[in-house]
């Protein structure tokens, strides 16, 4: 029997709120792989190593079994990673396949590392693949050209995964792909293409179901855009409303969504009764011209403000995608921003600089600008390189309206000031107060309150100053210490509370003033308690430990103040919201963690590039555009050169690819001259299709399978995806390369 492995790689934290960190649980179960082990046979042993939950893969890491074949995904951030897998795959002779978004966007960038390279979603790529693989013939290159139908996707194989999938923070299902938006900076269109392809209902249900039994909690569905299709959106909805009630314990979902879902007041009602926690948002800036410039037209002509409050009024916190760095922000955007944030009462905003990755039009624009970065200063593909420093917290461009130096400052400055504890109350506040209307789950404010948090941090409030810093070190020692004493020494801090306030009662009575318990002698003898219980080395149970973790992190005065000001607040305001708000008061923790871990990076980033003669490195990549004129040409072109090409084709299944290397060699021959069609051009059309037709089939060995038939151009919209690769492969100017590469 052959055995796969397929590999996800870590996430490095950067200034985001999410993501995997090798100390915590692991983030989000690994969809990607999950999903091309499903669409391998049977017959085949799949294993699933994520490394968020099995560990970081080095040079002592043992599998269990020899593989002959390992599979990796990856994001273009992970670029470093995905690196270091591969050389260590390749010191012991393993071959490896690839795929992911990064792939799918700059496959010539990964071309050396792999021996398989996936282009594009695998529902079809990836079977065809395991097929030619058994028989001895795979390819170096399977590209998707039509983009798959959603319902061909199969439901994730999560039994590849060995581990307690309750472990993870996230259960992770797709229910579209793809975002009808144009937005500059984004490569869901040009990956994912702007039509918004989904799932049918049911199989969604299924999948909920599936990860729900294995112990799931939260589930986020990662969908470039849940509301693409209004309609499919408010379909599943409905459907998500009933389907969570039969669960004992309510699923908490959430997703990303587009702005102008506060149009829709029915849907956010679904939302809410659907339990969704919160909603990613991209707002990205409050600057209309930034917005316009990017053609983030759906945030353009609304009152953002006034359509946050809304969402946020039915419960549904939201976590807005900020961007700094526009061509219309000036140095004030620093200032606009934080204004808008705390005005709008966003909690838990995920700020970055604006950035150019493959495949958007953006980079497009600043390389024809000169000012986009290459080599060690482009974040996106040399993520891990010493001058760069950190994924998240870098541009690959320059700005227009400040130097990159003002815009590292004010990017740290608006973080410090969006994360410090006051400005994060008052968000929170102001978020809680705007309560409209409590979800309708169906599930008691009860079960789902985190009571003994909320007692610890009643008991907390109703202590001075002076009784809350003792009781928060006694608990400290003890986490640190003995955590399995926890319990213990709350009992008995709570007995000792307990008595001085009968006793300063009874004082009270006989005309008494109120005595404090004196913490100079109770403290060390809890202490000498807790070293004795450290003695006998008895284990703390998860939970307790848990406990542990929340007081230590919450043991600073300031922090403490900020917990039971909020808890006390969303208590007397909005009590339904207590479990939400905790959440966000976690992440607000974690946030803070991570700027203390990447402020000295970007300081050191700022001080790099201040260093007399340092010089960035630009790119000079070629720039070459399809001429428009080209375009209505191509189209009266287009069905006869698909009609002789796949006639002639031995293997049917490589048509689009034969496409696509007949229009990149045309265009490049003829681009300077297009700017009209003679009989010439058409000669020379006729011409390079018969050469790659003939080279096709002289070369390659038939293909054992056809995944493709006669092509209905209206519904798979082929001679839109050809022409969209053959701009890409010629922008790049990688064209020939990643041709080459393609055998
Ligand atoms: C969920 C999600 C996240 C989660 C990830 C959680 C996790 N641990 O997995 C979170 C929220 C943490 C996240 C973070 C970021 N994300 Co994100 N994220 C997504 C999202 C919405 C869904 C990803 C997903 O699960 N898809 C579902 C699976 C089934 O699809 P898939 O991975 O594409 O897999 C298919 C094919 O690619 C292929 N395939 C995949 N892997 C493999 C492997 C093999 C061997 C084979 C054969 C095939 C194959 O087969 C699958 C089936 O067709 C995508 C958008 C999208 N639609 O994919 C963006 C996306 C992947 N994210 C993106 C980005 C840029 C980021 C951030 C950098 C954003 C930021 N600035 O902070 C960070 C990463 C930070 C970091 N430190 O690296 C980009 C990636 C661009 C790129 N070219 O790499 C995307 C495409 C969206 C976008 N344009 O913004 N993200
Ligand atoms: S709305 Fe979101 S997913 Fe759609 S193009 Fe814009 S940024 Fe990308």
């Amino acid at each position: 029997m052959k055995k796969i492995l397929l590999i996800s790689p870590i996430f490095e934290s950067g200034l985001r709120v999410f993501g995997d960190d090798n100390d915590r649980r692991p983030f989000m179960t690994p969809i990607s792989v999950a999903t091309v082990a499903a669409l391998t046979p049977p017959d085949i042993q799949v294993d699933v190593w994520d490394e968020g939950m099995h560990g970081v893969i080095d040079a002592n890491t043992v599998f269990k079994t020899d593989y002959d074949l390992v599979g990796v995904t990856g994001y273009s951030t992970q670029i470093g990673r995905v690196r270091s897998i591969c050389q260590i795959l390749r010191s012991r002779g393993i071959p490896i396949a690839m795929g992911g978004p990064a792939v799918s966007v700059t496959p010539d960038v990964y071309v050396d590392m792999a021996d398989y390279l996936f282009v594009g979603e695998a529902e079809q790529t990836w079977p065809l693949f395991i097929k030619e693989w058994l028989a001895g013939s795979p390819r170096r290159m399977y590209r998707q050209v039509i983009k798959p139908n959603m319902s061909e996707a199969p439901i994730p194989r999560w039994s590849a995964i060995d581990g307690e999938m309750n472990r993870y923070f996230l259960g992770a299902v797709q229910t579209s792909r793809g975002c009808p938006y144009d937005c500059e900076f984004c490569d869901v269109p040009f990956i994912f293409g702007h039509l918004s392809r989904w799932k049918p209902v049911p199989q969604v249900l299924s999948e909920i179901e599936a990860l729900q039994k294995l112990g799931v909690e939260s589930i986020f569905f990662v969908d470039d855009n849940f509301i693409g299709d209004l309609k499919y959106a408010r379909s599943l909805l409905k459907e998500l409303v009933v389907f969570n009630r039969k669960f004992p314990r309510r699923v908490t979902f959430y997703t990303q969504a587009t702005l102008n879902v506060a149009r829709y007041d029915d849907m956010l009602e679904l939302f809410a009764d659907a339990n969704f926690g919160g909603l990613f948002i991209g707002v990205e800036s409050p600057n209309k011209e930034s917005l316009k410039e990017t053609k983030k037209l759906q945030n353009v002509y609304t009152d953002i403000v006034a359509d946050l409050k809304k969402i946020q009024s039915y419960g549904l916190s939201i976590t807005s995608g900020i961007i700094v760095g526009f061509d219309h922000d000036t140095t004030s955007i620093f200032d606009e921003q934080f204004e808008f944030l705390q005005e709008a009462c966003i909690p838990m905003p995920t700020i970055g600089m604006l950035c150019a990755p493959m495949g958007t039009r953006l980079r497009d624009r600043m390389l024809a600008e000169g000012r986009l970065l290459a080599g060690d200063d482009d974040p996106i593909r040399r993520p891990n390189a010493e001058r760069f420093l950190m994924p998240t917290a870098n541009t690959n461009i320059i700005p227009a309206g400040m130097s990159r130096i003002e815009l590292f400052q004010g990017y740290l400055g608006l973080h410090e000031r969006i994360r410090d504890w006051g400005n994060f109350s008052a968000r929170m506040k102001g978020f809680v107060s705007n309560m409209k209307r409590p979800p309708q789950t169906g599930q008691s404010e009860q079960e789902t309150t985190p009571e003994r948090i909320i007692r610890f941090v009643d008991v907390l409030a109703s202590m001075d100053d002076q009784s809350q810093t003792a009781v928060m070190e006694i608990l400290q020692y003890t986490a640190n210490t003995a955590p399995a004493a926890f319990v213990q020494v709350i009992a008995r801090l709570v007995i000792r509370l307990r008595y001085r306030a009968l006793v300063n009662r009874i004082r009270g009575w006989v005309g008494l003033s109120n005595r404090n318990v004196n913490w100079d002698v109770v403290g060390p003898r809890i202490k000498r308690a807790v070293s004795r219980a450290a003695r006998r080395g008895t284990a703390a149970s998860d939970r307790v430990e848990r406990m542990g973790k929340f007081i230590a992190a919450i043991a600073e005065p300031e922090t403490r103040k900020a917990f039971i000001d909020i808890i006390q607040h969303t208590k007397a305001t909005a009590p339904y919201m207590l479990s939400r708000v905790l959440r966000l008061l976690v992440m607000q923790l974690r946030q803070r963690e991570m700027l203390a871990r990447v402020r000295p990076l970007i300081v050191k980033r700022i001080e790099l590039e201040m260093t007399p003669g340092f010089q960035l490195e630009f790119a000079h990549e070629n720039l070459t555009e399809i001429p428009a004129s080209f375009k209505s040409w191509y189209k009266t072109v287009f069905p006869g050169v698909y009609q002789n090409v796949y006639q002639n084709l031995a293997d049917k299944s490589r048509a689009e690819e034969a496409l696509i290397q007949v229009f990149t060699k045309f265009l490049t021959r003829w681009q300077d001259s297009l700017d009209r069609f003679e009989e010439h051009h058409v000669t020379d059309l006729e011409a390079t299709w018969a050469d790659i037709v003939e080279k096709e089939n002289t070369e390659r060995k038939p293909s054992l399978a056809i995944v493709t038939g006669p092509a209905d151009f209206k519904k798979t919209r082929l001679p839109d995806e050809v022409l969209r690769v053959v701009q890409n492969e010629l922008r790049r100017g990688r064209g020939a390369a990643v041709l080459a590469g393609a055998q």
